[in-house]
């Protein structure tokens, strides 16, 4: 969903898709798999160590084709920090620190207390690396959720929930290095495992895969790298997901399959630091409240190949990399843009083809809109047009009633079968901007069948649930190709 939010609402998507998480965490355990043989880690002979060997103290890496993204936190204030990543949650709770790791390049690291975020998208591509240093703070507790990796087919600025969903294999999958206390067995914050979301997990909740079990020591500074390997075909189960701490290799998983479209591609990045009290009921902590919740991290670097720890010194001392945007900030490069406009409709001059309600007034900026009840509106053989990636139905809502969320259904053909499409969250008497892409419609109740891609588009009904008497508007209903 593309709806034209302000920063407020995306703060609230990502405190409800956090409340779902919160309740995933009570069945993390169940269908864990343990780690293989730890092994050293695997690296091209062109690259020897990894790719920050090419380049002492990370000097120049961001200019390497191989390298995504790069932030050493050494530029700008935590507000431009955020708007080069594209999405920051809790600004408030972020600020630049001189805590250091041994091997810093550099003067500054990003310290979080309590809940925040840092969200950011790459280039969309099969195999994902991601290094970061880290530190917990002393006195740490156990963390909720950490840092992720992400395929998203129709990437946001936001990052979406979907905790307790299994994703469509065309959609999304993710996974997440996270500290586990492993319900008490260690110490905070534990010792590292994944926790993964794909449309093959065995349970809504997501899989976990613990890695070597070391503990976690608080205050100490570790380079952590991630790999996220896409499954080479879709029909191919040769997913892989590894991590390394300090340039050792301490979980490698393989066997899956990801996705069932090479359409969907690794390519958001979520520096999450999620806290509630929960992590410590579960892990039986006998003093909770003298935790203190902060973490450091420092010298992200994401690219195609195994990056390695920060290798030597820069030739010109301490040094600053120019510091990467997200890939959304960048029209048409993580998803075609919508493209013309196709069919629109304004209502000013009566209904055209839309049937179940009624042209009234009240529209955007004293115009006409449409009043349609819980039985819905829709439209037929108005407009038909194949739906593509960059496909896109826009139009405006308001509730005139206390319905909050919309339903809308497009019949599919290939499918013989409605796709649907929900838009949550409507406030009574405020306009909302929807805007959704037509490959984001699906078959059935819970939106997992297949989707409208590759379908045609021709028709459109949304229906809410209410009383008779109730009504919403629409307005300025366009649909893009
Ligand atoms: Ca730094």
């Amino acid at each position: 969903m593309i709806d034209k939010t302000s920063s407020k609402r995306s703060e609230l998507i990502f405190v409800a898709c956090m409340v779902f998480i919160t309740q995933a965490s009570l069945y993390l355990y169940p269908g864990k798999i343990q780690a293989k043989n730890v092994i050293p880690p695997k690296a091209s002979k062109a690259t020897n160590r990894g790719l920050a060997s090419l380049y002492p103290g990370d000097e120049g890496i961001e200019r390497d084709p191989r390298v995504l993204f790069v932030d050493d936190f050494e530029t700008g204030t935590t507000e431009d920090i955020g708007a080069r990543w594209g999405s920051i949650s809790k600004k408030q709770n972020f600020k630049l620190s001189d805590c250091l790791h041994a091997g810093s390049p550099g003067n500054q690291s990003i310290h979080i207390s309590k809940n925040g975020h840092l969200f950011t998208h790459t280039r969309g591509v099969d195999t994902m690396y991601a290094r970061f240093y880290v530190k917990f703070h002393e006195k740490i507790g156990y963390i909720h959720h950490f840092v992720h990796l992400v395929a998203d087919r129709t990437p946001t600025p936001w990052p979406k929930g979907g905790a307790g969903e299994t994703p469509p294999g065309d959609a999304k999958f993710s996974t997440g290095i996270e500290p586990t206390g492993r319900w008490g067995k260690f110490p905070p914050p534990g010792v590292w495992n994944f926790y993964t979301y794909w449309h093959e997990m065995k349970t809504r909740w997501g899989s976990v895969f613990i890695g070597k079990e070391e503990q976690i020591q608080p205050g100490r500074w570790y380079c952590v790298e991630v790999m996220l390997k896409a499954n080479s075909s879709p029909d191919k189960a040769d997913g892989e997901q590894t991590f390394w701490v300090d340039g050792k290799l301490y979980g490698k998983f393989d066997g899956f399959r990801w996705r069932t479209t090479d359409k969907l591609k690794v390519n958001s990045f979520w520096l999450l630091f999620y806290n509630t009290d929960q992590p410590a009921r579960h892990n039986k902590d006998p003093h909770p409240e003298s935790r203190v919740m902060e973490v450091w991290f420092d010298d992200i670097v994401i690219a195609t190949e195994y990056i390695g720890p920060v290798y030597g010194r820069p030739k010109g001392g301490k040094k600053k990399a120019t510091p990467s945007k997200s890939a959304l900030l960048t029209p048409g490069l993580l998803l075609p843009e919508p493209g013309e406009v196709v069919f629109s409709q304004s209502f000013e001059a009566g209904p055209g083809n839309f049937k179940g309600g009624s042209v009234s007034g009240g529209g955007v900026g004293g115009s006409k809109a449409y009043a349609f009840g819980p039985n819905g509106l829709w439209v037929w053989d108005a407009y038909s047009t194949p739906v593509k990636d960059s496909t896109t139905i826009r139009f405006k809502l308001k509730p005139l009633c206390d319905a909050r969320e919309v339903t809308v259904l497009i019949w599919s053909k290939k499918h013989k079968d409605n796709c649907r499409y929900r838009i949550r969250g409507l406030r009574k008497n405020h306009w909302r901007d929807v805007e959704f892409r037509a490959i984001e419609a699906r078959v059935g109740w819970g939106m997992k069948g297949p989707s409208l891609e590759a379908d045609v588009l021709d028709n459109i009904k949304l229906i809410f649930q209410g009383k008779n008497t109730d009504r919403i508007l629409l307005d300025d209903f366009q649909i893009h190709q």
